[in-house]
C-alpha cells in the first residue's frame, strides 16, 4: 500500500475512534473496550476493500459485514457514519427509546447494517449462510465476519467455523478479534481459548496473524486471504481492549465504560485533542 492510502486510512482510523469516544461519552456508558479494538480493522474494510454504496445500503452487490461481537455496534455505527451511510449527529442518539442506533446492530434500523446481532455465536452462522447465498448465486461478493475471542466460548462458532472450512467458504473472511479480554477478564483466565492460531488451522482454515492497529498489515492479510483458492479464511488480530488510548488500555474493567469520574472524562477529552489534532495535520 502507498504512503498516501495508509495515511487515508490512519485518519479515518483517528476518526472512527474520536466518535466512539464522544458518542459513548454523550451517552454516559457503553461498549468501549470492544469497540475500540477493531478501529483499524474497520477503518481498512470500510476505507479500502469492501464494495459498497452508501446511498443505497441495500444495493445488492455489496460486501457485508457481520459483526458477530454486536456489542461492538458503536464502532461500526461511527464507521458507518464517516463513510457517509448515517449522519454524524445520529451518532448521539445511540440507546435512546426509539432510537435507530441500538447498542447492538439491527438491520431493520440502521442503514449499512447488514445483520442483526448481539447475541454471541450467532453471527457465525449467519456469516456462514449468507457466504453460502453468495456462493449459490455465483456472486464475487465477500462477507467480513467479526468474532470476539471470548465469544469463542459459544460452541456455535466452532459449528459454523467447521462448516465454513468443510465448504471452503473463502468468501467469509473470518477475523477474530484476539483482545485477550471478555466481559469480566481475561479471556485466557476464564475459559482458554489456548492457541486460536492453532485451533483454527486444525479446523481447515488458512490463517494469518496481524497486529490489530496496524492498517497495512490487515490490508495485506485481506489481499493474501483474496488469493487463497479452495480452503476457508481467516484472520486474528492481535488486538488490545481499549485500543488506540492508553488511558482505556490499561483500565482493568474496560468492557462497559461508565462516563462517570473526572478521570474518565478528562482522559477522554485528552484522547479526543490528540486525535483531533493528528487529523487537522493530516488533512
Ligand atoms: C449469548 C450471549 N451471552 C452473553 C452475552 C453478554 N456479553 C456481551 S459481550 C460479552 C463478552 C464478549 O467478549 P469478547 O467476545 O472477547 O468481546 P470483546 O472483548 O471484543 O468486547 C458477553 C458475555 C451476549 N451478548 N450473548
Ligand atoms: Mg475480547
Amino acid at each position: 500500500m502507498n504512503e498516501t492510502e495508509l495515511n487515508k486510512l490512519k485518519l479515518l482510523s483517528a476518526k472512527i475512534r474520536i466518535d466512539v469516544l464522544k458518542m459513548l461519552e454523550k451517552r454516559g456508558y457503553g461498549h468501549l473496550g470492544g469497540s475500540l479494538s477493531i478501529v483499524e480493522l474497520l477503518s481498512v474494510l470500510y476505507g479500502k476493500h469492501m464494495k459498497y454504496d452508501p446511498k443505497n445500503p441495500n444495493w445488492e452487490d455489496r460486501d457485508m459485514l457481520v459483526l458477530s461481537k454486536g456489542h461492538a455496534g458503536p464502532g461500526v455505527y461511527s464507521t458507518l457514519a464517516n463513510v457517509g451511510f448515517i449522519e454524524k449527529e445520529m451518532l448521539y442518539t445511540l440507546n435512546d427509546g426509539g432510537t435507530n442506533l441500538p447498542s447492538h446492530p439491527d438491520r431493520m434500523k440502521t442503514p449499512g447494517v447488514d445483520m442483526t446481532t448481539g447475541s454471541l455465536g450467532q453471527g457465525t452462522s449467519a456469516a456462514a449462510g449468507i457466504a453460502t447465498g453468495f456462493r449459490m448465486l455465483g456472486s464475487d461478493q465477500t462477507v467480513y465476519l467479526i468474532v470476539g475471542d471470548g465469544e469463542l466460548n459459544e460452541g456455535q462458532c466452532w459449528e459454523a467455523f467447521q462448516y465454513i472450512a468443510h465448504n471452503k467458504l473463502n468468501n467469509c473472511v473470518v477475523i477474530i478479534d484476539d483482545n485477550k479480554k471478555q466481559l469480566d477478564g481475561l479471556t485466557k483466565d476464564i475459559c482458554n481459548p489456548f492457541c486460536i492460531e492453532e485451533k483454527m488451522t486444525a479446523f481447515g482454515f488458512d490463517t494469518q496473524v496481524v497486529k490489530g492497529d496496524d492498517e497495512a498489515a490487515i490490508s495485506d492479510a485481506i489481499d493474501k486471504c483474496k488469493e487463497v483458492k479452495d480452503k476457508a479464511v481467516c484472520i486474528i488480530l492481535d488486538s488490545i481492549k481499549g485500543q488506540g488510548v492508553p488511558f482505556f488500555e490499561q483500565m482493568d474493567a474496560n468492557h462497559s465504560v461508565k462516563f462517570d469520574s473526572d478521570e474518565v472524562i478528562n482522559a477522554t477529552h485528552e484522547a479526543i485533542k490528540e486525535l483531533e489534532a493528528f487529523v487537522k495535520e493530516g488533512e
